[in-house]
């Protein structure tokens, strides 16, 4: 019989816990949790529900720049994903540009039980400028990062291949490459869904 990897299990188990409108609301600082961005629309919920093998758990939506809030999902008593307001999207609240100038930084690198990062983009677009300076202040705060080349299912083998390289190399020339996983991935389709729990269960210390 085939048993499922321990981090599929883990990740099985999220549950929705709480969603607050600033950093201060967030849970007490123990434990491990990871953290999840993206500009708004890459398919940030898509791909917490696909690692989650759980449609209704993020929200999916059209709209973007809706999503202002930290969202909580507990993995298990010590372990939790954070779901980051979206960023990027010249429209959204002033309130939630500032917390990305402000709360944010301050939170990746201050955050004790942080262990990494998620950030979500679309593998069809060059890293935008707001992606950069999220990998810099991670770079600065020494963050491990998966970097998710997501909805690779509408980009051919050789074109996914170009995304990864065209990844990579923006990743060297800002010296994060040791720090910063990419990898092409699919919500809709489920590909990569094993390669990226395999990494998040090695920062969320599951034992094989
Ligand atoms: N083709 C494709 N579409 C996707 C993928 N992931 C998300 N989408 C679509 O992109 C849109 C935005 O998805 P959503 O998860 O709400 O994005 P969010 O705003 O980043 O949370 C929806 O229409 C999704 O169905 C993917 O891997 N492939
Ligand atoms: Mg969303």
């Amino acid at each position: 019989m085939i048993e499922d990897h321990p981090e599929k299990l883990l990740f099985n188990a999220a549950r929705f816990a709480l969603s607050v409108p600033t950093l201060a609301g967030l849970p007490p600082d123990d434990g491990l949790e990871i953290a999840f961005a993206g500009r708004s629309n890459v398919g940030k919920s898509s791909t917490l529900n696909a690692l989650c093998n759980h449609r209704g758990l993020a929200r999916t939506s059209a709209t973007p720049g809706r999503t202002q809030h930290f969202v909580v999902f507990d993995l298990d008593a010590g372990r939790r994903l954070i779901d980051l307001p979206g960023f990027g999207y010249a429209r959204v609240a002033k309130s939630v540009r500032e917390h990305w100038h402000g709360e944010i930084p301050r939170y990746l690198e201050r955050r004790r039980s942080l262990v990494g990062l998620v950030l979500i983009t679309d593998c069809r677009h060059a890293l935008k400028d707001a992606e950069v300076e999220l990998l810099r202040w991670c770079r600065d705060a020494d963050l491990p990062v998966l970097l998710v080349l997501n909805k690779s299912d509408k980009l051919s083998r050789n074109e996914g291949a170009n995304a990864v390289h065209a990844a990579r190399r923006v990743l060297n020339e800002m010296g994060a490459a040791g720090l910063v996983t990419p990898q092409l991935f699919s919500a809709t389709q489920k590909i990569g869904v094993p390669e990226a729990l395999a990494v998040l269960g090695d920062w969320l210390a599951v034992e094989e």
